[in-house]
């Protein structure tokens, strides 16, 4: 009998073309773009207090998504995703606890063995993700041993620069210390981004201890430092700024 040798490669099989899959696709893309166009359509029609109302409503759906200390144990995925950063203490974790109105996101950031991570959140109504927010640990805290603070800076940097579905970036900065040294190199590093579309927001937190003179020249004098990008104060504690964060954040989603 002649016996089939185990090691002979097996015959190429012609894959059969299957026009019916490619109608499905194109469909199903031509559905998701309608539904898109329609979302927006819908969006733009309501007034600047029922939009932020709306994207509140959006950005309260942030649920923990994960946790990763280096980029390559980032999930990948093609979804927009914008980014926190800031120094420590500038008000980040204060700034998105209000912006998502929990408290719990600030929560999944502190535990400990995960300040050094990117913690991801999943946004997105009746459970569909549609964006992804990224906590990025605060930079500049003096206690960081020097190497941990290269290592972190290194991971920040690449993040900042490869990670494909990175659509925005808000950068809190404290208008008492203005933008540091770090936040300089953070901007030059996004700079080529932004300038190929990425979007970028600066918000100069706890506007609530600036009086009226002192908010407008640390708006004025980061304007001219963040080269055109756009800056807005902000207070958690006052919450000036946040309908329209919100807004804005929503509308970069959802383009
Ligand atoms: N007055 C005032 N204090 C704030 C505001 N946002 C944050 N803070 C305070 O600033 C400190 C650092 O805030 P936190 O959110 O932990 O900063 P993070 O290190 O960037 O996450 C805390 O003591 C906050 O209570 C604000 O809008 N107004
Ligand atoms: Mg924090």
């Amino acid at each position: 009998m002649n016996q089939p040798d185990p090691h002979d490669t097996p015959a190429q099989i012609d894959t059969p073309e299957v026009p019916e899959i490619a109608v499905l696709n194109a469909e199903f893309e031509a559905q998701r773009e309608a539904e898109r166009a329609a979302a927006k359509a819908a969006f733009e029609l309501l007034s600047p207090a029922d939009q932020a109302k709306y994207a509140m409503g959006w950005l309260h759906t942030a649920r923990f998504l994960t946790t990763a200390a280096q980029l390559h144990h980032l999930p990948t995925y093609d979804l927009p995703e914008i980014a926190f950063v800031g120094r420590s203490n500038a008000g980040k974790s204060t700034c998105i606890n209000v912006l998502t109105q929990q408290k719990r996101l600030a929560y999944a950031s502190k535990t400990p063995g995960r300040t050094q991570h990117i913690n991801l959140f999943a946004m997105g109504r009746q459970g569909k993700t549609d964006a992804v927010l990224a906590d990025l640990p605060g930079y500049g805290y003096a206690a960081v041993p020097k190497q941990d603070k290269i290592r972190w800076q290194q991971v920040m940097a690449n993040y900042l620069l490869t990670r494909p579905n990175l659509r925005a970036v808000v950068l809190m900065c404290d208008p008492r210390h203005g933008l540091t040294e770090l936040d300089e190199i953070l901007l030059d590093v996004i700079r080529p981004r932004v300038a190929e579309g990425m979007k970028f927001l600066v918000l100069l937190t706890k506007a609530d201890k600036l009086n009226k003179t002192d908010g407008a020249k640390a708006l004025q004098i980061t304007k001219l430092q963040a080269g055109g990008g756009e800056v807005r104060l902000f207070s958690a504690l006052k919450k000036q700024g946040v309908d329209e964060v919100a807004s804005t954040l929503y509308k970069w989603m959802h383009p």
